[in-house]
C-alpha cells in the first residue's frame, strides 16, 4: 500500500496531470497526495481532476496545503515533503511513500516499480538516479558531494550518486527515523534533500539507487542566478551540521548506470552568456573587505578581476576546497554579503569547470568531476 507524493508550486498544469494520472495507474499505489504550497493555478487544475481521477483509478487523491513546520528558515520544499510526511504517519493503512517532483516530463510508471522491488528487498530508502550532463547538478557535485566528502570521507555520504534528488521512496521506518528528528522538521528550506540523505545515513538507514536510464526530463534553469537561494540553503544545511558524526560505512547498494543518452549529454545545464554578466554585479565594499579578511591572496585576486572583466581560471579544484572550508567556518546565512560572496565563488567554479573540463568533451568533464570527489575523500580520510 504505497502513497506517491507531489509536492507542487506552480508547474506546467498538463504535465502535472499526466504525472498524477501515471502514478494512479500503478497497482501497487492506493494514494495519491498533492502538497501544494499555495492554491494557485495548478492547485485549481488538481481539484478539478480529481474526481475524474479518483473513480477512474480506484484511488484516493488527497490535495493539501503545506504546513509550517520550521519557522527558523525561509518556508519553501522542506516544509512541503514534512507536510507529507506527517500525513503518512497518521494514515497508517500506507506503508510507503513515494516523492516525485510535479514537473518531470519522463516520469513514468517504471519508476514506481524500481523503488518498490528494492524496498521489497528490504532498503529502508530508496534513491533514483538519472543520467545528467556535465554542467548540470552544479550544487550536487561542489556542495554537497564535496561538503559530504570534507566532512564525512569514510562514510557513505559522498558515494550517494544524487544526493539531493527529489524523487524517492521512504518505508514507514525511514518516515519516523526523519520526522521525529526535529533537525529535519526545521529544515523547511531547500536544504531538505541534504537533511533527509544526512539523517538517514547517521541512523544507519540502508540505501538503494536505483537508475533511470531515460534520465530526468524537467523544467530547465536560466543563468545560474535562479540557482542562487537553493545554493545559499543547500550549503547552510551543510554548515549545521558539520560538527555532527556519521557511523562509517553503511548498506548502500547502486544499480550500475547505463551508457548516457545524447540528448543528455549535449545538454548545456545553464545559460552560459547570462551567467558571465553576475561576476560584475552586486559587490559592495563589505564583501571586497570580507573577502581580504577571510579568504587566501590568490582567490582575492582572482575574485576581484572577475568584478571587473570574466574570468575563472583562479577556481581551481584546489582553490574551491580552500574557498570551502573558509565558508564553513564563516558563512553566515542570512547574511546578504556572506551569501553573495559563496555564490559568486561557485560560480566562478562552476565556469571553471565548463571551460576547462566541459568543453574536453562529455566523458572528460564527468570524470573530473568524480575523480575531484574522489581526491577530497582521499586526502580527508588522510587527516581525519
Ligand atoms: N509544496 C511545495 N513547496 N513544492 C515545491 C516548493 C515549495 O516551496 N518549491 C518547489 N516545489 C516543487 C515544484 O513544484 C516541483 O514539483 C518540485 O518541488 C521541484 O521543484 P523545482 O523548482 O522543479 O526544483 P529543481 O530546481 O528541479 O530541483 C529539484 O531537483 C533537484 C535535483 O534533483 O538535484 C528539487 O527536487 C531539488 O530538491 C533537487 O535537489
Amino acid at each position: 500500500m504505497s502513497l506517491v507524493c507531489f509536492p507542487f508550486k506552480e508547474e506546467d498544469v498538463a504535465v502535472v496531470l499526466r504525472n498524477l494520472e501515471c502514478a494512479a495507474s500503478h497497482p501497487a499505489v492506493t494514494g495519491i497526495l498533492c502538497v501544494g504550497y499555495s492554491r494557485g493555478e495548478t492547485w485549481c487544475a488538481i481539484e478539478n481532476a480529481k474526481p475524474l481521477l479518483e473513480k477512474s483509478c480506484n484511488v484516493r487523491v488527497v490535495l493539501i496545503q503545506q504546513k509550517r513546520y520550521g519557522n527558523a528558515l525561509r518556508g519553501g520544499k522542506g516544509d512541503g515533503m514534512n507536510t507529507a510526511l506527517g500525513y503518512f504517519l497518521e494514515h497508517p493503512e500506507y506503508t510507503r511513500i513515494h516523492f516525485y517532483d510535479a514537473d518531470i516530463v519522463s516520469f513514468s510508471g517504471e519508476w514506481i516499480t524500481k523503488a518498490e522491488k528494492q524496498a521489497d528487498l528490504g532498503y529502508d530508502v530508496v534513491r533514483h538516479y538519472f543520467p545528467r550532463s556535465s554542467t548540470d547538478a552544479m550544487i550536487t557535485w561542489f556542495v554537497t558531494k564535496v561538503g559530504f566528502a570534507l566532512l564525512w570521507p569514510r562514510t557513505v555520504l559522498p558515494e550517494i550518486e544524487q544526493p539531493l534528488g527529489g524523487e524517492l521512496l521512504l518505508t514507514k521506518r525511514a518516515v519516523e527515523v526523519l520526522f521525529n528528528d526535529h533537525r529535519v522538521r526545521a529544515q523547511s528550506d531547500w536544504g531538505i534533500d541534504t537533511l533527509y540523505t544526512f539523517v538517514a545515513a547517521q541512523n544507519g538507514l540502508s540505501l538503494s539507487e536505483v537508475y533511470i536510464s531515460e534520465g530526468k526530463i524537467h523544467a530547465l534553469y536560466g543563468g545560474l542566478r535562479d540557482l542562487r537561494t537553493m545554493l545559499v540553503e543547500c550549503f547552510s544545511a551543510i554548515q549545521s551540521l558539520k560538527n555532527e558524526n556519521v557511523p562509517v560505512g553503511g548498506i548502500h547498494r547502486m544499480e550500475a548506470a547505463k551508457s548516457v543518452p545524447e540528448v543528455v549529454k549535449q545538454k548545456v545545464g545553464y545559460d552560459i552568456e547570462k551567467t558571465l554578466k553576475l561576476l560584475k554585479s552586486n559587490w559592495t565594499p563589505r564583501q571586497r573587505e570580507l573577502l581580504h579578511q577571510h579568504f587566501d591572496s590568490a582567490l582575492v585576486k582572482g575574485l576581484l578581476n572577475a568584478s571587473e572583466w570574466p574570468c575563472w581560471s583562479f577556481a581551481d579544484e584546489d582553490c574551491w576546497i580552500g574557498a570551502y572550508q573558509k565558508f564553513l567556518e564563516n558563512f553566515e546565512k542570512g547574511d546578504d554579503d556572506w551569501e553573495e560572496l559563496l555564490f559568486k565563488v561557485w560560480v566562478c567554479r562552476v565556469l571553471n569547470h565548463t571551460v576547462r573540463n566541459v568543453l574536453r568533451g562529455y566523458d572528460a568533464a564527468m570524470g573530473s568531476l568524480r575523480d575531484f570527489v574522489w581526491d577530497v575523500i582521499q586526502k580527508s580520510s588522510t587527516q581525519q
